[in-house]
């Protein structure tokens, strides 16, 4: 009965055609993956563990140890408080995630202490024990236990020590608390199938990526291997990958730091364009020009500010990848440019896999040219997305991606401005089980050659990556905008991650603090949620809540499912529509402060939705998973019940402002704070400079309690917009005594701002 349900279901949602050809496909995908693991289960599932620690070499930087069952780990530090360690045999992972291999030499010392090795810098030693157990030290502190790692075929396994007060952060998208600590992740980036809830889970882009943090004493922790796997923080810590080379990057310090030597690794959002930073209008059934229009009429209308428009998937031409549906746009160009009139960018989808159309050029070249992913056979490999059955771009083929970037011409010479990257984990429709390609479909991998238990968690990343480079070469004056469902590490120097179908409801509110919270530790600093949710249609209340809520994320859209009523401001009341037209000018007035926060992102890989222990870690600020800082110097409170009338508000040290009314709060404390409908919480650090636009002017709001002591920086990061030109950086710094207040300003950079 649930099944058949599910059934109807699916077929209300895809389609009677493709819900048949689902039942074939999820057959085929079954018999493929029982052949695959039939393959790896006779290459041996023998359990191996490292065995006595037989020799210690010096190697640059760090040493190598090899152990009596052919088992060797490389320690090489990459600086003081940053190093890698490498169990093998395994292969190395294909460099996507690592973008830096030129790190400045740090002193190493390596020497032996009765029967295990230290290797140590100024900052942090690694003692290695003869059974392979490693233990990290800070001075004589101990900050990480490692068992010795186990081998069984090809999959490693390793369990750490999780200390009872540590609690865990970060692990790219997960739809859960704040502290992640009792749970358990897969490895394996998924599309959960029109709508999730709470702890749901894999969703479209876990990573391997966690900060452990321990009242001021924190570590970070990167995995570098993309196989499919799994990472727990049980009663211990337990990582395993099904293949690969078992690659750690260890960095030591508090969380800003941690997060800016990540980045540094592993890279950093490029500035945006500052009209992304606007707000946007979706929804999937937009059918035609005439849909388009009459929404940004609806805006206009109601006197509300809106940025950008999104086209789903109903603009194309039976769902072929880069085509313009001729009779839904019969004049793309013109819509495109009436748009920009009207100061209103237009935004298209993009899905990854291309319609099996032998009369359709896309797909003859990529057959052509052996541009798809394959079976273990060597045929082309057919899923089954919107348009039926479709091949899949192997953008982990440097040939595919050129190709590929030279495509999205179709759509930015018709004027849209931005690219909206779907299903691309891959998906792939199935009645039940994974709803992705077989692990045996094979890949180029860079010319390594692997197949899709490898690829699969780069595949996004690597359709970002192409459509960022097509960005930057079709149209050098501007920047690329792109947003993604899917990626992997270092997938924020692409593209902007949204947390898609989440389902409309108060629970789901609230994971998407935390959970956005987390996506910025895990160095995804530019990402958003649909408001009212995704997949059902919010009450006005709710709707309201999100919408503000939403106003201080980096990524501010409205989007919803083609199965829920029409959800633009205006189908919620004349209430409604008033409120959000204040949330909307709120932003819009913040947008100079929003620009620095996420040039600040650009240069030192911090997220805008930081968490409450940002600047102090004293334990108790990390329990706080309600509200949280959005760049230096505001905090949000977001109002996450339902009929919520006041709420508990903790300050952190110095005075805070309501950034409304004025009143001031002192630090250090709780309190009780009064709750309307038409707003939330939101308070400005006391000292802070925010720049603000005002009148199209731009305006400095210095914000000084009466009594506050001390120094605040503030910095603002100008320039026109858009492209490549002058900037300039002001930093402010006020310092506030006993009744007088002293600023400095400096500046750095050619841009002047017009006032
Ligand atoms: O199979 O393009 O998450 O935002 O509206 C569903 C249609 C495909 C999933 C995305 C959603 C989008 C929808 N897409």
């Amino acid at each position: 009965m649930e099944n058949f349900k599910k059934l109807l279901d699916g077929i209300k949602g895809i389609g009677l055609g493709n819900a048949l050809r689902t039942i074939i496909y999820t057959n085929r995908k079954k018999k493929a993956d029982k052949a695959y693991w039939s393959v790896v289960n006779k290459q041996g599932s023998e359990l191996r563990i490292p065995g006595k620690l037989s020799d210690v070499k010096v190697i640059e930087n760090g040493a190598r140890a090899s152990f009596q069952n052919e088992i060797e780990l490389e320690i090489v530090f990459l600086k003081k408080d940053m190093v890698r360690t490498t169990w093998t045999p395994g292969n190395l992972p294909v460099q996507y995630a690592v973008i830096k291999d030129d790190w400045s030499d740090v002193d190493v010392k390596v020497e032996q202490v009765d029967d295990s090795w230290v290797v140590s810098s100024d900052e942090l030693k690694l003692q290695i024990h003869p059974c392979g157990s490693v233990s990290y030290f800070e001075g004589k502190k101990l900050i990480r236990q490692e068992n010795p790692p186990r081998l069984e075929g090809k999959a490693w396994t390793q369990t750490a020590e999780l200390e009872s007060e540590t609690k865990i952060f970060g692990m790219g998208e997960q739809a859960n608390r704040l502290d992640l600590r009792g749970n358990s992740f897969e490895l394996w980036n998924t599309d959960p199938g029109g709508s999730y809830k709470f702890q749901e889970g894999p969703l479209y882009m876990p990573l391997p990526v966690y900060y452990c943090s321990n009242s001021n004493r924190g570590h970070m922790v990167f995995h570098e291997n993309t196989f499919k796997g799994k990472l727990s923080f049980k009663e211990e810590i337990e990582v395993n990958f099904i293949g690969g080379a078992l690659r750690t990057y260890f960095i030591k310090g508090e969380i800003k730091k941690v997060i800016g030597k990540l980045t540094e690794l592993t890279g950093r959002s490029p500035l945006p364009p500052l009209w992304a930073l606007g707000f946007h209008q979706s929804k999937w059934g937009y059918k035609n020009e005439g849909d388009i229009r009459r929404i940004a009429k609806g805006y206009l209308d109601n006197d509300l500010p809106i940025s950008v428009i999104h086209m789903d998937i109903d603009y194309m031409e039976g769902f072929r990848v880069f085509t313009i549906d001729s009779e839904r746009y019969p004049d793309l160009k013109s819509l495109t440019a009436d748009m920009e009139e009207q100061g209103i960018k237009l935004i298209t989808i993009l899905d990854p896999a291309v319609k099996v159309d032998k009369d359709y050029p896309i797909y003859q070249e990529g057959i052509e040219n052996s541009y798809f992913c394959t079976t273990p056979e060597g045929q082309t490999f057919k899923g089954l997305v919107w348009p039926g059955w479709a091949a899949f771009p192997d953008f982990t083929n440097p040939k595919t991606r050129e190709w590929w970037k030279g495509k999205y011409s179709a759509l930015l010479d018709e004027g849209i401005s931005g690219i909206w990257h779907d299903m691309n984990e891959p998906a792939s429709f199935v009645s039940d089980g994974d709803s992705t390609l077989p692990l045996s479909t094979l890949h180029n991998l860079e010319g390594k050659k692997g197949n899709h238990a490898e690829a699969h968690n780069v595949y996004g990343m690597n359709m970002n990556r192409a459509g960022y480079e097509a960005m930057r070469e079709l149209r050098p004056d501007r920047r690329p905008w792109l947003l993604t469902r899917s990626g992997w590490v270092g997938v924020q120097r692409y593209a902007w991650h949204w947390t898609a179908d989440i389902e409309s409801s108060w629970d789901a509110l609230k994971m998407t603090v935390s959970g956005l919270l987390n996506l910025g530790i895990s160095g995804i600093s530019f990402s958003g949620s649909d408001i009212g949710g995704f997949s059902g249609k919010a009450d006005t209340e709710l709707f309201i809540r999100w919408f503000q809520l939403a106003a201080f994320t980096p990524f501010f859209r409205n989007h919803a499912s083609c199965q829920t009523p029409d959800s633009e401001p205006w189908e919620y009341g004349q209430i409604a529509v008033d409120i959000i037209r204040e949330v909307l000018r709120v932003r819009e007035r913040l947008l100079p402060y929003i620009y620095t926060c996420s040039w600040q992102a650009s240069e030192f890989g911090f997220p805008l939705m930081r968490p409450m222990f940002w600047d102090q870690d004293d334990g108790n600020l990390s329990e706080i998973e309600d509200s949280f800082f959005f760049g230096d110097h505001l905090l949000v409170a977001p109002v996450l019940e339902e009929g919520q009338k006041e709420r508990d508000v903790y300050f952190p040290e110095g005075a805070w402002i309501d950034f409304y009314d004025g009143s001031v709060y002192e630090g250090d404390r709780e309190y009780i704070v009064k709750i309307q409908i038409d707003k939330i919480p939101v308070f400005v650090r006391s000292g802070a400079v925010i720049p603000v636009k005002e009148n199209s002017s731009r305006i400095l709001r210095l914000y000084a309690a009466e009594g506050t002591r001390g120094s605040t920086t503030s910095y603002i990061y100008s320039d026109s917009g858009d492209g490549y030109g002058a900037s300039m950086v002001e930093e402010i710094t006020v310092e506030q005594n006993e009744g007088h207040i002293n600023i400095n300003r400096m500046a750095k950079g050619e841009y002047y701002p017009q006032e």
